[in-house]
């Protein structure tokens, strides 16, 4: 469907038709769009735009993976669908693997996704078909099976859009978890340790970015940038965010009334 550049909705509206796309290509499945439309219910109280809280989950976190021995990237279907190319442009400015690792998993969309992946420029994808022969201890879902030259010995990974259980199962094994999720009351936004409330398709750009002028940065400076960095203050400012956003409606919408009678 072709978008009206000066519909007020017009970047929201291009995203969905992408992920329709990648729906028909066999990268995401239905319940993506499904989840991609609770996020947009919180990005429209975020009014739509990375706050300034984000910003600084986005440089804690780059210098969190700057500072680890085996980043990982873990890529689902609408990661792959909406920011391919961030993801293997940041895994390369940190050194970082980048690996599939889908909920509903099948060996097709894991090809799909690799060969995405792979367009844009990838030179190896872990946690294909056999690859993903290790288990995340006492986790049940499909996301349990990981490669061990990946997420398994990972001692950072960064997961865009992720369930609560394996963030918490990750965390368990001694990682530390990156996650990027625009509802900072969700389990995964709890449990990870760093959470950055923003939307895939801002973040990951701008995680590209930061990259680029961290990475020549001393150790000493990313260790300061990450002790400044409290994800609990963090969480509970984005939440304000919202909070106030909901109040400013709830202002407008009895001025309103009180001007119409
Ligand atoms: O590709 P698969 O098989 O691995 O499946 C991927 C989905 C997304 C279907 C799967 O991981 C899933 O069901 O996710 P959840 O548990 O619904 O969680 C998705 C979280 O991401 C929710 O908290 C949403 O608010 C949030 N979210 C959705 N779209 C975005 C987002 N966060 C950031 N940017 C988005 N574009």
């Amino acid at each position: 469907m072709r978008i009206p550049e000066n519909h007020p909705r017009a970047e929201s509206l291009r995203i969905r038709e992408r992920l329709v796309e990648c729906l028909r290509r066999g990268i995401v499945v239905e319940q993506g769009l499904i989840a991609h439309g609770r996020g947009e219910a919180f990005d429209y109280l975020l009014g739509e735009r990375t706050t300034i809280y984000a910003r600084e989950a986005i440089r804690a976190s780059v210098a969190m993976m700057l500072l680890a021995d085996n980043p990982v990237i873990s890529v689902n279907g609408n990661v792959a669908c909406l920011c391919a190319g961030d993801v293997v442009r940041l895994a390369s400015l940190i050194n970082a693997r980048i690996e599939v690792n889908l909920f509903y998993r099948s060996y097709e969309r894991e090809k799909a996704i690799e060969m995405l992946l792979k367009e844009h420029g990838a030179s190896m994808v872990y946690g294909v078909g056999d690859r993903a022969s290790m288990s995340i201890p006492e986790l049940m879902s499909e996301r349990r099976r990981v490669d061990r030259d990946g997420i398994y010995s990972a001692d950072v990974v960064l997961v865009p859009l992720e369930d609560g259980d394996r963030t918490e199962a990750l965390v368990r094994m001694g990682k530390k978890v990156v996650a990027v999720d625009l509802n900072p009351l969700s389990r995964t936004a709890k449990s990870a340790t760093i959470t950055i409330v923003d939307n895939i398709t801002r973040a990951m750009p701008l995680m590209v970015e930061t990259a680029k002028w961290l990475k020549d940065e001393p150790r000493d400076r990313l260790n300061e940038i990450l002790r400044s960095f409290s994800n609990a203050r963090n969480l509970e400012a984005s939440l304000a965010v919202i909070r106030g956003s909901v109040d400013d409606m709830y202002v407008e919408r009895e001025r309103e009334g009180r001007e119409g009678g």
